[in-house]
């Protein structure tokens, strides 16, 4: 196990080379070196030691996996198998992944590559490799049952193919579907264009995550693998905020992020501070004359998407999937609304029977995000995140693209929290306002009431289920 530590210590000292390009000719006839990774940590991008060059994307808390050349064959060893997955600091969930992690390592290979992918199946059961979106020899599809027998436990199958198309691509099972994706498995592929491709531009950055959703109970470590809607955390990568790290970038790149949706329903993805276009989908680069400007876009399931931008603006900008549910953690769900209730008796009375007991939400939610309340072992609160003005009241999908003038070309590190410009930022107002003069006329109403207007009844509900009239 050192030795994988101290190989990957290596790997983010040299920038990634990794693939020994001279192996002995009996190494090549057995399976090419397993390559594990045993953290949650963002890898520098590998530049390609082996092959022809490309410029490397960076998979956000993952990796690429190192590959090695065989009579020009890239040879990729895949290990299906159970692993821990920190979704984020205290929280980790044992899932099944490829390779030490969930989602798998990210396969970075060229246009007209031919490929050779080893897949020995750990787990339990049995299961295949779908290569989804790429075009391929029907029996290299990976749909168990259809296209080839499906792969016991403890064996190793084979897969051979030409990256035929460039373009934004994921691998998944294609077997116990349900839940073997509930339970983490899958990855990212990129085909690189082997010359200038008229609807591929080059960029600064290359970003790659998937979007997965888990249902793990508080305090529990394993998905529920029957869950058809109701999940609870939703996360880039496996990683949920604060977990995910931030997409660093220097002002004025070219960035590109590519992402793919293997959970069970879309994600509205959308991008602060900047306009972007969307240049590729699961089937390929979009024509320019096709492409117009979003900030948000959505990735439905199964599908893949690239957007780019110009980072023009500097600053921390917030990036995130748009349901407001999908940005809440698992402590969020299932809590009756309480808004605008007054829950001082109650409390008191509760507080006769359990001290601790806290209420929870008069005013909004916003005060947990703040408050460090006490919640189970491994699950983690609704909302934080400390921001440098306090708590972000974030979860899930969700993480920052830091923009700065002085990240150096090839830099991924995280500049820190952004300083704004004096006058630049949002200030308290504090001079003295007079009341408007609504309250004593119609208002805007083009047909006002006749007579006089009747007073809503109200409805509170209590805890306790009791509708108070
Ligand atoms: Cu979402």
């Amino acid at each position: 196990m050192s030795s994988r530590r101290d190989f990957f210590k290596h790997l983010g000292l040299a920038g990634g080379a990794v693939a020994s390009a001279s192996v002995s000719p009996v190494a090549l006839a057995a399976l090419p070196e397993l390559v594990s990774m045993d953290t949650a940590d963002t890898a520098p991008p590998l530049l390609a030691p082996t092959g022809r060059p490309y410029h490397p994307v960076v998979t956000l808390n993952g990796w690429t996996l190192p590959w090695r050349m065989n009579n020009g064959v890239k040879e990729f060893h895949l290990v299906a198998e159970p692993v821990v997955r920190e979704i984020a600091p205290g929280m980790k969930a044992h899932l099944w992944g490829y390779n030490g992690q969930s989602p798998g390592p990210t396969i970075e290979v060229v246009e007209g590559d031919r490929v050779r992918i080893f897949v020995t199946n750990r787990l339990p059961e049995h299961t295949t490799i779908h290569w989804h979106g790429q075009r391929l020899p029907n029996g290299m599809d990976g749909v168990g049952g259809l296209t080839q027998p499906q792969i016991p436990a403890g064996k190793t199958y084979v897969y051979d193919f030409v990256a035929r198309r460039p373009g934004t691509f994921m691998y998944h099972p294609h077997a116990d579907e349900m839940v073997q994706m509930a339970m983490g498995m899958m990855g990212f592929w990129v085909t690189h264009p082997k010359e200038h491709h008229p609807f591929i531009d080059a960029v600064d950055r290359d970003f790659c995550f998937l979007l997965a959703t888990y249902d793990i109970d508080p305090g529990s470590y394993t998905p529920k693998v029957h869950t058809m809607l109701d999940f609870n955390l939703f996360t880039f990568n496996s990683r949920v905020f604060p977990g995910i790290d931030s997409l660093n970038v220097r002002q004025n790149d070219r960035v590109r992020i590519r992402m793919g949706n293997l959970s069970m329903t879309s994600h509205p993805i959308h991008l602060h501070g900047h306009e972007f276009v969307v240049t590729g989908t699961d089937g390929g680069p979009v024509p320019k004359a096709a492409r117009w400007p979003e900030v948000t876009t959505d990735v439905a399931v199964g599908q893949m998407r690239q957007i780019e931008f110009v980072a023009e603006a500097e600053g921390d900008w917030a990036f995130h999937c748009h349901k407001s549910h999908h940005t809440m953690n698992a402590m969020g769900h299932d809590v009756p609304t309480m808004i605008g209730v007054d829950q001082r008796g109650v409390a008191k009375q509760i507080n006769d029977l359990i001290p601790e007991y806290m209420a929870m939400g008069e005013r909004g939610m916003a005060d947990m995000g703040a408050m460090e309340m006490p919640i189970p072992d491994n699950t983690l609160p609704m909302m934080g995140g400390q921001g440098p003005f306090g708590s972000v009241e974030m979860g899930g999908m969700f993480t920052v693209v830091k923009v700065r003038r002085h990240q150096k070309p090839g830099d991924y590190l995280n500049p820190g929290w952004y300083g704004h410009p004096a006058g630049s930022r949002a200030y308290e107002w504090t001079v003295p306002m007079a009341e408007p003069p609504r309250a004593s006329t119609q208002g805007g109403q083009s047909m006002p009431a006749q007579g006089k207007p009747q007073l809503p009844e109200v409805n509170v509900r209590k805890p306790g289920g009791h509708a108070g009239h």
